[in-house]
């Protein structure tokens, strides 16, 4: 059946996410464990940098990060950063992050016309009302007009500029965030050779308040431009045409099979009452009676308010854009542009806050294949309080420095990290390099909000094929499976519930 799977909510209650492994053929993970950095550097460096957005004011958390990525990747391969600001950064800004950096930095300003909406100039009426009012409903950053800039900039702007725009990568690196595992490998090389386009480490569900009418705008472009869908798509959406037959609407809000079987199990009694009330029951009409039937469902069922498009919505997932390691034509290509273009003349930018994560993630949904997209597995990330940290594989090699590395940690630190987890024994799901994750760790892949168990059914080798429910035979044979029931039992059916053998025999009738 199209929702009952590995993946389900049940079946991570008994094995979490994180203890699952998720490699195919689709998608794995680069190394499971170190390899010899010293030796993987050999390798020529890619045309590629970090890039990194921040006021002056962040220097301290500019540093922060940049130490724990120097220490976890970057001595080892010395690429460069580049900073960007839509101000000149101060000398002191400058002279701080060259301190720590093992490779070459670069420092860019964002011109205004490339910051500010045009909005702000043309109508600052309307442009303050929309920020005001987004405050008075509580979105999160709603109303700071400079949160919408800086979304804005990185979902339409940061890669045309000059210094990036060279790149063939890049990697986004945000102040105050932190990495928990070495990175033995380069990144860009590997998702060059295996023909990864954009990598993640947390993906994750929105705050709907944020992007109310993101999908809806972002499926009129694909209508207006025609869009050929191509299979990542099926990570942002939710299918509600799995259902066939003449009472399929009232089961369109249902998308587990646990509510699948309660409603079923609700629905059932009322027909057979219907059925053998006898003459009168011809006189209820079927619109009275899936009133009735609804009526007597609404416990235990949440109600649907999004907008729905082609029987599809917004899941709300999304990749965590202040890790990003992804090619910049991805996002200078014609298509992205014109997708930013249509969404910018929407003004959704300032109206609503759209986050550039969703505006990136829809972008990479619509124009990659899943196989394009490379979920980072063992890297170990912590941005705000909220991160992933992988258990370390088996395989482990000792820590050796690089030639260029600034020694920017103490040395009780260094001991600390020294004295990384204990490797999962052969055949537990272990993938990280001398990851040393914190005490108090809680893993983002076994959270509710996690969509990293979509990614994993989605790139499974054996997907269950996707099924449409009869509810024609489903209901009838349940409604048979209630009557036998009640010649057997001498009770008014109250008790009723579908066995495990009703269910798997009217499982049987659900693909059609
Ligand atoms: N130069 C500059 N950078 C900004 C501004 N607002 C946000 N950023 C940067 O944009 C990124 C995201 O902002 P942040 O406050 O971390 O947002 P959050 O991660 O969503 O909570 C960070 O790299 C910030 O340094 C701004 O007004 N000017
Ligand atoms: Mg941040």
């Amino acid at each position: 059946m199209e929702f009952e799977d590995r993946f389900s909510k049940q079946a991570l209650q008994k094995v979490p996410m994180s203890e699952r492994p998720i490699e195919s053929a689709k998608d794995a993970v680069f190394e499971s464990g170190c390899r010899d950095p010293l030796i993987e550097s050999k390798n020529p460096r890619m045309n590629a940098a970090f890039v990194v957005l921040a006021r002056n004011s962040e220097i301290d958390g500019v540093v922060s990060s940049m130490k724990s990525l120097e220490r976890h990747f970057n001595q080892w391969f010395n690429y460069p950063w580049i900073f960007l600001n839509n101000e000149r950064f101060s000398q002191e800004f400058k002279k701080k992050v060259a301190q720590v950096s093992s490779g070459p930095v670069r420092f860019g300003t964002v011109p205004e016309a490339r910051w500010n909406f045009e909005e702000q100039q043309t109508n600052p009426v309307l442009f303050k009302e929309a920020i005001e009012s987004q405050g008075d409903r509580e979105i999160m950053y709603g109303n700071t007009g400079s949160y919408h800039n800086m979304c804005r900039f990185y979902s339409g702007y940061f890669f045309k500029h000059p210094l990036v725009r060279k790149l063939d990568w890049y990697w986004r690196v945000e102040p105050d965030v932190d990495f928990y595992c070495d990175l033995t490998y380069d990144p860009f090389l590997e998702m060059q050779m295996q023909g990864k386009k954009y990598g993640f480490t947390v993906a994750i569900k929105e705050l709907v308040n944020t992007v109310p009418n993101l999908f809806r705008y972002t499926n009129a472009f694909i209508k207006k431009h025609d869009v050929p869908l191509s299979d990542a798509w099926e990570f942002f959406v939710d299918r509600f045409d799995v259902y066939k037959g003449q009472n399929s609407e009232h089961y369109k809000s249902i998308t587990n099979i646990r509510d699948f079987w309660k409603k079923l199990e609700e629905r059932v009694p009322m027909y057979h009452a219907l059925q053998t009330a006898g003459e009168d029951a011809a006189r209820v009409d079927q619109h009275s009676l899936n009133r009735l039937v609804d009526h007597s469902n609404k416990r235990g069922l949440h109600t649907v308010n999004k907008d729905r498009f082609d029987g599809t919505e917004y899941n709300m997932c999304h990749f965590w854009s202040n890790f990003e390691i992804a090619r910049t034509d991805l996002f200078t290509s014609e298509q992205y542009q014109q997708y930013f273009d249509y969404l910018e003349s929407s003004q959704g930018f300032f109206i609503e806050r759209w986050g550039d994560a969703p505006v990136h993630s829809l972008g990479a949904g619509m124009f990659l294949n899943l196989s394009e997209i490379h979920y980072f597995r063992d890297i170990g990330y912590k941005h705000s309080t909220l991160g992933h940290c992988p258990k370390n594989s088996p395989h482990q090699l000792p820590y050796k420095p690089g030639s260029r590395y600034k020694n920017v940690y103490h040395e009780d630190d260094e001991r600390n990290l020294a004295n990384y987890d204990r490797p999962v024994s052969d055949g537990g799901v272990g993938v990280g390099c001398r990851c040393k994750c914190p005490a108090d760790h809680a893993e983002i892949e076994n959270s509710g909000g996690s969509c990293v168990a979509l990614w994993a059914k989605l790139t499974a080798d054996e997907r269950e094929p996707r099924a449409t429910l009869d509810l024609d035979a489903i209901e009838a044979r349940a409604l048979e499976m209630y009557e036998q029931y009640l010649e057997q039992h001498d009770n008014d059916g109250s008790k009723w519930k579908l066995s495990t053998a009703d269910r798997e025999e009217l499982e049987k009738l659900g693909s059609l």
